[in-house]
């Protein structure tokens, strides 16, 4: 059975992701700071599709908690097949009115975060030939106002995404970049698919569908959204 490791795993698209992946098969490893919603998602999917789910606390903002995250995982299921690097956080503001702390807090997940996960399970997937998936997002080639902290965080995961993959061409790096999804960023889930809003399921088949094409096949990125 493959293993997937699945970040920001307890809401929204790393939920669906994980849930999609069980579906499929995979034995997995999920985290997130919420443990208890890990813990009733694991128990659930262990149930449901016979699945193991190893689930850990994880703040991607912390190397030390990164480190530990992986080390249990790594010890738990000896490699890892597929990394979902999608844990992250929303800032609003102008970058003129973005505060030091906020500027810093975006970076250290958003950025960092993609960049010490990725680092830290690298070995096991050149290793195994694996696959990265990295949630960025639509504006990661785009200038938005008043999200420029957002948007220049995301622009630097995908630049460290493209720039793995240049130094390990036998690991598939993917890049997600969705456009809105109905999830807790926003606050609480509820917003429609007439509004232009996805749903974190269709995040999680199209991963799937991709995780399906032939093993020399690579698709280093998709932009996609709702239509209305
Ligand atoms: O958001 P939400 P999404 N350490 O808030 C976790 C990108 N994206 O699913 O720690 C570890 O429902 C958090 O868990 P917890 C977006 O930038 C979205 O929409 O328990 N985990 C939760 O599981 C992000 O990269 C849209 O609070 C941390 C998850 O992340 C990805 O999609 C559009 C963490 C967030 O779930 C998933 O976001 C787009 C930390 N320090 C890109 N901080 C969209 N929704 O419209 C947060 O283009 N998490």
């Amino acid at each position: 059975m493959k293993v997937a490791v699945v970040t920001g795993a307890s809401k929204g698209i790393g939920r669906a992701i994980a849930e999609a992946l069980a579906r499929e098969g995979y034995n997995l490893a999920l985290g997130a700071r919420s443990v208890d919603l890990l813990e009733g998602l694991s128990r659930e999917l262990e149930e449901k599709h016979g699945v193991k789910v190893l689930h850990r606390y994880l703040d991607v903002s912390s190397p030390q908690s990164l480190k530990e995250f992986a080390e249990a995982v790594l010890e738990e299921f000896r490699g890892v097949d597929l990394l979902v690097v999608n844990a992250g956080i929303p800032m609003g503001g102008r970058l003129d009115e973005v505060s030091d702390e906020d500027m810093e807090r975006v970076f250290q997940v958003n950025a960092l975060g993609v960049w010490r996960t990725i680092k830290l399970f690298l070995p096991s997937l050149k290793e195994r030939r694996g696959t990265v998936a990295v949630v960025t997002s639509y504006i990661s080639t785009m200038i938005l106002a008043n999200a420029g902290a957002y948007v220049a965080s995301k622009w630097a995961a995908r630049a460290f995404t493209k720039t793995f993959q240049v130094e390990n061409p036998e690991v598939k790096f993917i890049e997600l970049r969705p456009g809105m999804v109905d999830t807790y960023f926003y606050g609480k889930p509820g917003r429609k698919i007439e509004e232009g809003f996805m749903k974190p399921e269709d995040v999680a088949e199209l991963l799937v569908a991709l995780l399906k094409l032939p093993k020399h096949v690579l698709v280093e990125e998709v932009l996609f959204r709702s239509i209305y």
